[in-house]
């Protein structure tokens, strides 16, 4: 074996510190091997993972299911480039517009990959549509958003540490207070060709709109013909309970979707977990009035649409279906936020639970600037639960959608001890 399969946590640290660009600050854990809601370092240490990289592995890290989809595939064929047909990308499309509802997807491979495809969507549809008059579209963003991190995408973010030193932005961007209805309809005008919103701002730290609000925005949007476009990258794929989070409170038995959500996007954005962090795979859907505005050679990517991303993703939305992951996640959250308010009732050292499904987060009465948090999680990590904050005094919770009750319970009973440790 290579020396390198010997490594300790501190040599791969060292080794990243030494010849890897400093884009991101982990907490000091090196993982090696990850199975449903566990994840063990390379000291053999194991741990359950509330974070599933993002809610990318809301089917749990290395389904079976997924991973031999992939592997099967792998022997067969990987990738052709759009330049030729590949026997899977037909299927897989027939296979995604049916589970979601749309005529069309425009595949893709990153989250931010599809978010700036339907920005351009969105504005070509502007001009040939709607009449928009030429370079003059205009997209309305929500402020303290996370869309992803290219030069477009960054500016409509009003993070600092985001945006500093990568200007000159991107114009036709309008940027409003998330949650407020009155300054959408403020904004709107009729060069709007699209308002592009989270239903649940994940990175700005859990933060869950007035229950009716994407309802009415969508209406709003209805009203001015402006598409109300859902990045449901973080929310999507039964994180919050639904199969997606601007499905709302429907009314389907099965929360998977079967009946007829509160709001339908016109255009959705997909990512992450649509793959279930086995692969790179991402979407943007849309019915025909929309989609067809795109023709050959007007977008693409090498990856998009590869025989391995379609096999995959395939796999893990049948997780999702054959384990019903909306209605674990829709359970396990309530249990979780109850749980998480008898510690808060009992401790000055949390302010407050908030999310939906197995999307939370709690606010640490602390300062954005302290080290609490990150104090906080480097000792849930000693005590074998991952987790990293958001901002400042917030840390997200997110485990698998596959995690057990009583692993759920477990990991409750982590998160107290640790928390009792802090108490002042
Ligand atoms: C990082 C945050 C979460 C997303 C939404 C698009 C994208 C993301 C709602 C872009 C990606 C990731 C990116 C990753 C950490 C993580 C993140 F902290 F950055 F903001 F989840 F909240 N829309 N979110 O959440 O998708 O291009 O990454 O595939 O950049 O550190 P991507």
């Amino acid at each position: 074996m290579s020396v390198l399969e010997h490594m300790s946590s501190a040599e791969a640290i060292e080794l990243e510190a030494k010849y890897g660009a400093q884009n991101y600050h982990p907490l000091p854990v090196v993982l090696k091997k990850g199975e449903g809601v566990y994840v063990w370092d390379v000291e053999g240490k194991r741990y359950y993972d509330f974070l599933s990289a993002y809610s990318a592995v809301n089917q749990g890290h290395c389904h079976p299911k997924i991973t031999e989809a992939l592997k099967s595939q792998a022997d067969q064929l990987t990738l052709t480039s759009r330049a030729f047909y590949n026997d899977q990308l037909g299927p897989y499309e027939k296979y995604i517009t049916e589970y979601f509802g749309f005529d069309k997807v425009l595949p893709m491979n990153t989250g931010a990959e599809a978010v700036e495809t339907a920005i351009k969507l969105a504005r070509k549809w502007g001009y040939e549509k709607k009449g928009i008059p030429a370079n003059q579209a205009k997209i309305i963003v929500c402020q303290n958003n996370f869309h992803g991190r290219t030069v477009t995408i960054i500016s409509a973010s009003n993070d600092p540490v985001a945006t500093e030193n990568f200007g000159p932005f991107t114009p036709g961007i309008v940027s409003i207070r998330y949650n407020d209805i009155a300054a959408l309809r403020e904004a709107i005008d009729d060069k709007t060709a699209a308002f592009l919103v989270e239903p649940i701002q994940g990175e700005a730290g859990v933060y869950v709109p007035d229950e009716n609000y994407l309802k009415q925005a969508y209406e709003i949007c209805r009203e001015a013909n402006v598409l109300f476009i859902a990045d449901e990258v973080q929310t999507g794929i039964a994180r919050t309970g639904r199969l997606l989070a601007s499905c709302g409170n429907c009314s389907c038995p099965d929360k998977n979707c079967s009946g007829k959500p509160e709001v339908k996007p016109d255009v959705l954005i997909l990512g992450k977990a649509i793959s279930g962090g086995v692969f790179p795979v991402s979407a943007v859907l849309a019915d025909n009035h929309i989609m067809e505005v795109i023709r050959p050679g007007n977008h693409g990517s090498t990856f998009g649409g590869n025989p391995l991303a379609c096999v995959v993703a395939m796999a893990a939305l049948d997780v999702v279906r054959e384990e019903n992951l909306a209605n674990r996640a829709d359970r396990l959250g309530r249990i979780f936020r109850e749980k998480m308010q008898e510690i808060i009732d009992e401790s000055d050292l949390v302010t407050l639970v908030r999310g939906k499904g197995l999307l939370n987060a709690i606010v640490i009465n602390d300062t954005e600037d302290s080290s609490t948090a990150w104090d906080i999680c480097m000792a849930l990590a000693e005590n074998g639960l991952l987790a990293k904050p958001t901002h400042g005094n917030i840390i997200r919770f997110a485990p698998p959608l596959v995690m057990t009750e009583e692993q759920l319970l477990d990991c409750i009973q982590i998160i107290r001890k640790t928390l009792d440790s802090f108490r002042k």
